[in-house]
């Protein structure tokens, strides 16, 4: 049944006309609600394709390259002007800075006992994304000063700090770092949305980051000799064909040194095997710490032998490499329950002649190191190429003397 507009008083009709209006002023309202929903879903939706191609991207098991990447990323995907990661050290119990987008340095170290008071510390305390919209009001709510990451380039007072977590359960759920968020770049405080976004990565950041850790460490296990940390023999035979061939083909040099501590036998024998034991890790300490870190390759060759690979080093200077790590020893402190103990060791070493194969490189070395023990002991012997045969090595000014024997 239709209204008849001519039945009504004007009373009725100025009521029924502010009715439509409401009516209309609520549909207007209702549209606007549904456009920001749908604004808001496609944000969503955007940033859920984001956050699945990130995933994607973090697949890698470099640590230095899932920190790159989200630290690259996270700016687009937040609309962020500054970010930073943090890796969390156990053995200190401290987050230190692992890269940032930062323009000038920031704190490089956040020790999670000392620094309570920092952003970092109470969102990891809490094992919770932080939302900080505006720093002076949550100031506030906690009634203490809070530690900002220094800078004055901050253009608004919020953040976004998210401790990177892994596993569930109190008992395996543990911190990898955190990832700080700081400047929306429309000047906006970051929102629930962000805070949303933000849960999702912890896990995703989190899980690659301890992924990464963990393969790094089975890889240094695998390389690596278990008493000595010294790099094993697998990893020196094949590091020692690498330079074979790099040298065959561009003609740099490179040396071999080898080393056999001097009646080791003899010494586990009066002094028992745990003596012995610590003995060889105070030798491969003096080993590793005298030669070029990052350039030369020290390894536990065999049971108290070991080996040095000497990148882009002739016959003189492998002299005095093979002299230094004599010396090292004789004078390293290898004590043990209070017993002060002394071991040497004998040294031969060789420099490659170009089309030598692996095997006969070290075999030239290891004559030159049984001519040592044969000579007395506690000397170094090289290679002679020329003669083939071993000779004790000179003495090279600024080495220290030769041991006599
Ligand atoms: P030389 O001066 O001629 O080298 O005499 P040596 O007694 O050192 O030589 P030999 O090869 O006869 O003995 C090596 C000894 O090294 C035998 C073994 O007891 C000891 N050794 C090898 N590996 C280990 C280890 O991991 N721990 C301990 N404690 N001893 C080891
Ligand atoms: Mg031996
Ligand atoms: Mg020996």
């Amino acid at each position: 049944m239709g209204l008849n507009v001519d039945d009504l008083s004007h009373e009725e009709l100025v009521d029924a006309y502010r009715q439509l209006e409401e009516q209309v002023s609520q549909l207007g309202r209702n549209c606007e609600l549904q456009r920001r929903q749908i604004k808001a879903i496609g944000r969503l939706t955007t940033r859920s394709t984001q956050v699945a191609e990130l995933s994607k991207e973090l697949n890698t098991i470099d640590i230095d390259e899932v920190v790159r990447i989200a630290v690259a990323q996270m700016p687009h995907l937040f609309t962020a002007r500054y970010c930073s990661i943090f890796l969390y050290d156990y053995e200190i119990n401290s987050l230190i800075l692992k890269s940032h987008n930062h323009s000038e340095p920031i704190s490089e170290e956040i020790s999670l006992s000392k620094q309570p008071d920092t952003l970092m510390a109470i969102a990891v305390a809490a094992d919770q994304p932080l939302l900080v919209e505006n720093i002076d009001d949550f100031e506030e709510t906690r009634g203490k000063a809070i530690e900002r990451l220094k800078s004055d380039k901050y253009l608004t007072n919020s953040c976004l700090i998210c401790p990177l977590m892994v596993g569930s359960g109190d008992s395996q759920r543990r911190v990898m770092g955190v990832l700080n968020l700081a400047d929306r770049a429309d000047g906006k405080s970051f929102d629930r949305d962000d805070l949303n976004v933000a849960i999702q990565l912890s896990e995703l950041l989190g899980t690659a980051i301890s992924t990464s850790l963990l393969v790094n460490e089975m890889r240094s296990l695998a390389e690596t000799d278990g008493l000595t940390r010294l790099a094993n023999h697998r990893v020196f035979r094949e590091a020692l064909e690498r330079e074979v061939r790099r040298n065959d083909r561009y003609g740099t040099c490179f040396s071999l040194v080898m080393m056999d501590i001097d009646h080791f036998k003899r010494f586990n024998d009066e002094h028992g095997h745990l003596a012995g034991d610590h003995v060889l890790q105070q030798v491969s300490r003096a080993v590793r710490h005298t030669v070029r870190e990052g350039i030369d390759l020290p390894a536990r060759y065999g049971g108290e032998e070991f080996g040095v690979i000497l990148p882009e080093t002739g016959l003189t200077g492998a002299i005095a490499a093979g002299e230094r790590l004599r010396s090292a020893v004789e004078s390293a402190e290898t004590g043990f329950r209070g017993e002060s103990l002394n071991v040497t060791i004998s040294v031969g070493l060789a420099e490659y002649n170009k089309g030598m194969t692996g095997s006969e490189f070290i075999d030239s070395a290891d004559k030159a190191l049984y001519q040592a023990k044969r000579s007395g002991r506690n000397q170094v012997f090289y290679w002679d190429s020329e003669s083939g045969e071993p000779r004790l090595a000179p003495l090279i000014s600024g080495t220290g003397a030769q041991a006599s024997g």
